[in-house]
């Protein structure tokens, strides 16, 4: 079955010669079609479309020419052609619309800024936002694409070096508040579901000049602000912070989803905001992914997520495309039992590499990357339905189904009673982990 997108150009065709990728199956040997996502096929009573309401990520796909520390861009996109910046959005706008319908992808993601150049000042800015998302709004009514989420940059202006929400000049704060005002009329006006805070510069370089304590009572003053703004022009949505530990901050607040629960639970926001976990994230904090997908879920906390990867020999945000299925399935263990997100969706917050410059490259990552999360789920889902994953995991803990353990669970023991339970049993009988044996069923099912 064909997927509903309509593709919607522009005044011109920018990816040519590519079609709307379509789900052709296994064995299918077009390399510009996908293999496992079927935006139609039920898993688990839901289509892999509601599933994953993926999303494209303005930022990478349309702006992202491949610049690194050592060297400049290496893409030429053939949307950015003028110097004026009015043009420029919208002609990157209709390129944005025509891949996002061709991929047949329901969502996207932005930064105010990706979609049009910043103003030289807030006025000038603003006429910028409602100028383009005039447009966005047009091109959203076409092609049927909606917003998954709104963010503001805080962090590349210069202005932000020491931080935004956090930053110890009132001045650059209040400077803040106005962009994500802005940002969420954005946001707001363009139906947006959900709003995101990533602070990359919401954090310290060195402790020695930080008064720590100041600027996280400040940071959530701040999102307080934020939060009201938006709830008394009728914003639903979910808010979301996307944590990451360090990169381009030495140490940031919202290091991993723990830290940022009791910090949300602290201040109390944990009832209007959410997490957006990423991927390459949860690795630079130490962590496993799946590990902090199980503490969002746990505290119900669960928002949205970024899809990437990292890379195992280096140390950085490489926000590489998902094409670990191994990794992905357990990723889905935990997301598919947990019933889904809180308002969001999966953004590819990921970037091709800095030499892929071909226009057909962006089509081969997301297919992909969709494709990865299409098998993982089904595999997952197999494992969930078929498999006695889940009752070998119960069983671990089945001492405290009854008798004695029940009691513990449910407070009605004291200390004492474990001491003369304790020696009564003895040396407790060993009983294994078996990780080998869990780590074959995902090879078995894969
Ligand atoms: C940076 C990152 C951001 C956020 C949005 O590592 O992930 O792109 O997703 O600001
Ligand atoms: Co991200």
């Amino acid at each position: 079955m064909s997927n509903n997108a309509k593709v919607v150009l522009g005044d011109k065709e920018y990816f040519k010669g590519i079609p709307k990728i379509e789900f052709e199956g296994k064995q299918s040997k077009n390399l510009m079609a996908f293999k496992w996502y079927d935006e139609h096929k039920l898993v688990a009573g839901k289509t892999m479309k509601e599933h994953f309401r993926f999303a494209i990520a303005y930022w990478h796909s349309f702006c992202g020419t491949g610049g690194d520390p050592f060297g400049p861009g290496t893409k030429n996109f053939p949307w950015t052609t003028t110097a004026d910046p009015y043009q420029n959005a919208t002609d990157k706008m209709d390129a944005a619309f025509e891949f996002i319908t061709k991929i047949g992808a329901p969502f996207y993601c932005f930064h105010d800024f990706d979609l049009i150049e910043e103003g030289g000042n807030l006025i000038e800015s603003k006429k910028r936002l409602d100028f383009i998302t005039d447009y966005a709004l047009e091109k959203q009514k076409a092609s049927g694409v909606k917003l998954l989420w709104g963010t503001a940059n805080l962090f590349s202006n210069p202005r932000y070096m020491n931080g935004a929400g956090t930053n110890p000049d009132f001045e650059v704060v209040a400077y803040a508040g106005a962009q994500v005002r802005n940002a969420l009329d954005a946001t707001i006006k363009l139906g947006g579901e959900n709003y995101v805070f990533w602070g990359g510069r919401e954090g310290y370089m060195s402790l020695l000049n930080t008064d720590m304590k100041r600027e996280l009572d400040n940071f959530a003053q701040f999102l307080h602000l934020a939060k009201d703004y938006a709830r008394a022009q009728g914003f639903k949505g979910n808010f979301f912070i996307e944590p990451k530990p360090a990169e381009p901050s030495k140490h940031q607040y919202d290091f991993d989803a723990a830290t940022v629960i009791g910090f949300l639970n602290k201040y109390d926001l944990a009832d209007d905001f959410k997490l957006n976990l990423e991927v390459n994230h949860a690795t630079l904090a130490g962590h496993t992914f799946t590990h902090e997908l199980q503490v969002a879920v746990d505290n119900n906390m669960l928002g949205s997520i970024d899809a990437n990867r990292g890379d195992y020999q280096n140390g950085w945000d490489t926000d590489q495309f998902p094409n670990n299925v191994n990794e992905l399935v357990e990723a889905l263990l935990v997301l598919l039992p947990a019933k889904g997100f809180l308002g969001g969706g999966v953004n590819f917050d990921a970037k091709t590499r800095r030499n892929s410059t071909d226009l057909e490259d962006l089509f081969y990552a997301h297919i992909g990357g969709m494709d990865a999360f299409a098998k993982a789920l089904l595999v997952a889902n197999d494992i969930l339905e078929n498999s006695p994953y889940l009752s070998l995991r119960e069983k671990r803990y089945n001492s405290f189904d009854a008798g004695k353990g029940k009691d513990f669970t449910e407070g009605k023991l004291s200390l004492q009673d474990l001491s003369e339970f304790a020696a009564q049993h003895g040396e407790p009988k060993q009983r294994s982990a078996q990780q080998e044996l869990f780590e074959n069923i995902i090879n078995q099912y894969l």
